[in-house]
């Protein structure tokens, strides 16, 4: 046999591409018909989870910079995407390398060892993604037994084609290895071609037929059986928000004041939300306490009063004018009534919260027992938490980012002392209280009002806020010119961003506009510009446009 003949690691890499891809269209095409694991985003999950906070930080700069830079649309929903993308790519990436290795030790082998190095590399391969992703998959609807086994099949065939492919094109026949090169030699490019073909016809009928087949975003189910057959609908589809009265229109092209959920921002730490159904859930309560408990979602709402609260939420890595923040209505019970049956011992100060991602977050005994706002919530805008936003249980607490507030909440551990949380762990600020920020939504140059002396103004709007500690006033400035005083909205609640306008007596032309706040105590926003890790970005919102 001529070694010259035999083909190298970068055919090793060709072949590995192309099997790779077709195991994870496969993957996909089982995923969206039976419910198992898509081993790419389990991977992505927990390399994340792994990886050092700088470094993560750094990847999601990277993304949110590339997003921003080549408009690609919303900052949330765009991040996703990409996040999706680069699972897909690491795992295709990883696959490739790791077989232009196994050709590379291949060249070494003897014929009869193809096979065992082949399934070996399945093993070797398939063995950590099985425990990795049983240890980091909450979405998958089948066993971790099924789950397992599909993985550890898929890896396996995958390298047994890999040294198949190698056997062939040095015209060994696997089933009869001892006899050395003696199958028909073939052209190996004509080979390279045909496998080519065969895999790329695997992923585009994988990948088309599970994106057709595709299970769209469901909300949660829970038993709504009233006998009415019709969809439930959002309790702001039949109700006014408290402060319908104000007078203030908003300038038109304002964001809308309630965030529809469906347009809510999302941001948590799996590429696919965890899936929890209500009868699998349990609340458990544990730790520093005379009474443990489990309590069902049933069982909460049947002991607690509902409280409503309308809430804007914001995520700490949200840029200035970015649009990870929302606004809808919160209902839930007082976290404080909990804590109070709970019969927690004298020295437990807070609360270890632990959700079924694994995501916890710490919260003071004496916060909860402070801000009857402090809410574990089960619905937004009426209707049960969706997947992505938390069902079944998520807590909320008045003027601190997102990344205190677990979703999917699973157990509350009371103990005796702090500790960092999930993002405290990875670099981000312990308090992580929001900034006061202040965003230009439009210049509404196409809806000009002329005032009764006949001057045409452009309205201009957008929103402020400041946590729960309220805005006392927003100012805008044109170019180089005066801050004048924006009209301002009542908000819907105090914890709520207030909507505000400016009717501006305008000159053709590009101009840049800029945005300032002052919150509730005349303490006003924060001009010096600064990232949003670890803290939260602060600096003025401007907008170039031109009349
Ligand atoms: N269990 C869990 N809860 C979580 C997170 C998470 O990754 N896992 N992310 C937090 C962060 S950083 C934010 S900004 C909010 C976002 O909530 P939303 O996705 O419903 O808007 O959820 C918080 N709660
Ligand atoms: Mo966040």
């Amino acid at each position: 046999m001529n070694s010259s003949h035999k083909p190298t690691v970068w055919t090793g890499v060709l072949v590995g591409a192309g099997l790779t891809a077709a195991l994870i269209a496969v993957f996909y095409l089982a995923q969206q018909l039976a419910g198992t694991v898509f081993v790419p985003f389990d991977m992505f999950d927990w390399v994340g989870r792994v990886a050092p906070g700088d470094l993560i930080t750094f990847g999601i700069d990277q993304i949110v910079a590339v997003i921003t830079t080549f408009q690609l649309g919303e900052l949330s929903s765009a991040a996703k995407t990409a996040e999706l993308t680069l699972a897909i790519l690491g795992m295709f990436a990883t696959g490739a390398v790791v077989a232009g290795i196994l050709y590379a030790v291949l060249l070494n082998l003897k014929p009869e060892q193809y096979q065992p190095a082949g399934l070996i590399t399945g093993l070797i391969v398939g063995i950590p993604v099985m425990l990795i992703s049983a240890s980091v998959d909450k979405n998958s609807t089948q066993s971790p037994f099924v789950n397992s086994v599909w993985i550890m099949l898929g890896f396996l065939v995958w390298g047994y084609l890999l040294s198949w492919s190698y056997a062939r094109m040095v015209g060994v026949d696997l089933n009869k290895p001892e006899q050395g090169v003696s199958v028909q030699p073939i052209d190996r490019r004509q080979f390279l071609v045909r496998l080519g073909g065969a895999t790329a016809a695997i992923t585009v009928v994988g990948a088309g037929l599970g994106a057709a087949l595709r299970r769209p975003e469901e909300p949660a189910q829970v038993a709504l059986n009233s006998g009415s057959s019709s969809a439930p609908q959002p309790w702001s589809a039949s109700n006014k928000l408290p402060n319908a009265d104000d007078p203030l229109v908003p300038a038109p092209g304002t964001r809308p004041e309630l965030t529809p959920v469906d347009q809510h921002y999302r941001i948590d730490i799996n590429t696919i939300p965890p899936r929890i159904t209500e009868e699998e859930w349990l609340l458990s309560i544990s730790g520093l306490v005379e009474a443990p408990m489990n309590m069902t979602l049933a069982e909460l709402k049947a002991k607690y009063d509902p409280v409503d609260e309308f809430v804007t939420l914001a995520c700490i890595s949200n840029p200035i004018g970015g649009d990870l923040t929302s606004t809808t209505r919160w209902t839930g019970i007082r976290l404080k009534d909990l804590v109070a049956d709970m019969k927690v011992s004298p020295n437990a100060t807070y609360l270890k919260i632990t959700s079924v991602d694994n995501f916890d977050e710490f919260v003071a005994l004496d916060l909860i027992n402070n801000d009857e706002r402090v809410i574990l919530a089960y619905e937004w805008d009426g209707l049960p938490l969706t997947v992505d936003h938390g069902f079944p249980l998520r807590i909320y607490i008045p003027d601190h980012y997102g990344m205190k507030q677990p979703k999917w909440i699973t157990t509350i551990e009371v103990v005796e002392g702090w500790q960092e949380g999930w993002w405290v762990r990875r670099g981000w600020d312990k308090d992580a209280i929001m900034r006061a920020t202040s965003v230009v939504d439009t210049v509404a140059a196409d809806a000009v009002v002329t005032t009764e002396g006949g001057d045409k103004l452009i309205p201009i709007g957008g929103i402020a806020h400041a946590g729960d500690r309220g805005i006392l006033k927003v100012e805008v400035r044109v170019d180089e010119g005066e801050w004048v005083e924006a009209q301002l909205r009542s908000p819907i609640s105090e914890t709520t961003w207030v909507i505000w306008r400016y009717d501006w007596l305008f000159t053709a032309g590009s101009h840049i506009f800029t945005v300032r706040c002052y919150e509730g105590d005349g303490t006003p926003q924060i001009e010096q510009y600064a990232d949003t890790r670890p803290s939260g970005a602060t600096g003025y919102y401007q907008m170039r446009e031109s009349v």
